[in-house]
């Protein structure tokens, strides 16, 4: 019996063609070969490596046969664990895989937690923390764009460039530490060469986190927001972007009452966009709490699209949302431009809200959508998203890494400046190193690691 091995079922949960079962750890290859009878009759023991084999699953106690599998070996160190690993391929009914499941926790198994066999990857040393994370990543992207990041970042493009900057601070403290132990060999810190490293290696780490602020929501999405008084279109034009009647769209004022959140993916940008309530003063119950929600999500918003009905005049409802916009998120949508008669102009806009962005559109026909991608694209990616660019970070994690390892660095550098002695501003170097370590997890806690691998989907 080990408490080391662990099995579960890497695939979802229900009826399919196919159930995988995964086992990984020492006692792997035997408890498959305490179950498993192949059709060629060759020995579990003798199967080689990355190899499939037909067999039937059998129950140890009785020999009757549960079901008719492929079964795979992968052995260890060459395998995703690192470790001993065995997949059995079955019929992809509840009730097999569950059966298997049992037969191997009765011959010494364990459940696995959620992303165990990944996080057993990195302990065994087969990825680091950002390969990992890179995991789950492929597997929840939401768009082309943040899959093809993540598949770089599992492939190790982010950490080749992540080593490249821990050197740069490791060659430093390696100076540093040489000139405090051993002065009369190493003399002194040149002050003004470290200076220019120091330099450099803040403005990657500087950029490295204006690219990651674009990385994260290309992977966790955009939180939109559509905002406007009732009946301005707002439940129109989150129809029009899914393409689909999602959201009830009527003549009558304060027909959204709930939020409604769709993700929809705007050239590889995922915009996580909320139709809200149309803000008014109302003494309807429940409209009234629609209301707030939607004040309190316009807070929360990365990007607001304020909309405005072309076809009336500004009213007092329009008025009252003015002065929660902020000109650095938001854009102006001036709907229902397809109808004749407009009674309100872009000019007309700029003079309630000047310089911000406008768009002339109409959500019923469809109209103006594509600019309206565009200047989303300005507003989030500063112009056209290169997708050369793809070795970033993507994860609040990893952000908050990098700037407590910019505000070390700067530290050191101040030090520097001001001719510190070296044996404090390498202080500063060495916490530098330390957050750097957390994100490819040289550095990391027992307690970043849970919180990191419960994410997981179980058999991961
Ligand atoms: N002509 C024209 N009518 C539109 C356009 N967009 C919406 N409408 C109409 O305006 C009315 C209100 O549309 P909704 O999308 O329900 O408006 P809303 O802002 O979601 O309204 P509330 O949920 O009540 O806040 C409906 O009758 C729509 O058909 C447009 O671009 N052109
Ligand atoms: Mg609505």
């Amino acid at each position: 019996m080990s408490e080391n091995t662990i099995v579960a079922i890497a695939t979802p949960i229900g009826e399919g063609s196919i159930g995988i079962i995964r086992l990984s750890g020492e006692e792997a290859l035997d408890i498959a070969a305490s179950m498993f009878v192949a059709k060629s009759e060759v020995k579990v023991q003798d199967i080689r490596s990355f190899s499939f084999r037909l067999g039937n699953v059998v129950n140890p106690i009785n020999q009757v046969i549960i079901d008719e599998v492929l079964m795979s070996i992968m052995r260890g160190p060459k395998s995703y664990t690192g470790e001993d690993v065995v997949e059995i391929n079955c019929h992809g009914g509840p009730q097999v895989v569950e059966k298997i499941i049992q037969i191997t926790l009765s011959l010494g198994a364990r459940l696995a937690e959620p992303g165990e066999f990944t996080k057993r990857a990195f302990l065994n040393g087969r990825l680091d923390l950002v390969q990992a994370e890179a995991v789950i990543d492929i597997i929840r992207a939401k768009t082309e764009t943040a899959a093809n990041i993540a598949i770089n970042q599992l492939h190790g493009r982010l950490s080749l460039r992540l080593q490249d900057i821990k050197h740069n601070l490791v060659e430093i403290m390696a100076q540093m530490e040489a000139s405090i132990d051993f002065p009369e060999d190493v003399g002194d810190i040149d002050y003004p060469k470290t200076r220019d490293s120091l330099n450099k290696i803040s403005k990657k780490v500087s950029k490295m986190i204006n690219k990651g602020k674009q990385g994260r929501v290309l992977k966790d999405g955009l939180k939109t927001v559509i905002i406007g008084r009732p009946n301005v279109g707002k439940s129109s034009l989150l129809n029009a972007l899914l393409e689909e009647d999602r959201a009830i769209v009527t003549d009558v004022p304060g027909t959204t009452r709930d939020i409604i959140e769709e993700i929809i993916n705007l050239e590889g940008i995922p915009l996580k966009i909320v139709d809200t309530a149309g803000i008014r003063e109302t003494s309807d119950k429940v409209e009234r709490i629609g209301v707030n929600i939607a004040k309190e999500s316009l807070v929360k918003a990365d990007l607001v699209l304020f909309m405005l009905d072309a076809t009336c005049k500004i009213t007092d409802d329009d008025r009252a949302i003015l002065g929660h916009l902020k000109k650095e998120n938001t854009i102006v949508l001036l709907n229902k431009s397809d109808v004749d008669i407009k009674h309100i102009s872009k000019d007309d806009v700029l003079d309630l809200l000047p310089r911000y962005k406008i768009i002339d559109i109409s959500a019923k026909e469809m109209w103006g959508l594509d600019e309206l991608s565009q200047v989303i694209k300005e507003m989030v990616f500063g112009g056209a998203m290169k997708n050369h660019e793809s070795d970033i970070v993507t994860r609040t994690r990893h952000l908050d890494a990098l700037e407590r390892t910019l505000n070390y660095v700067k530290d050191a550098l101040s030090g520097v400046e001001q001719n510190i002695p070296v044996d404090l501003v390498v202080i500063d170097i060495r916490n530098a190193l330390d957050s750097f370590g957390e994100i490819t997890g040289e550095t990391v806690t027992e307690d970043i690691l849970d919180t990191i691998f419960s994410e997981f989907c179980i058999g991961k």
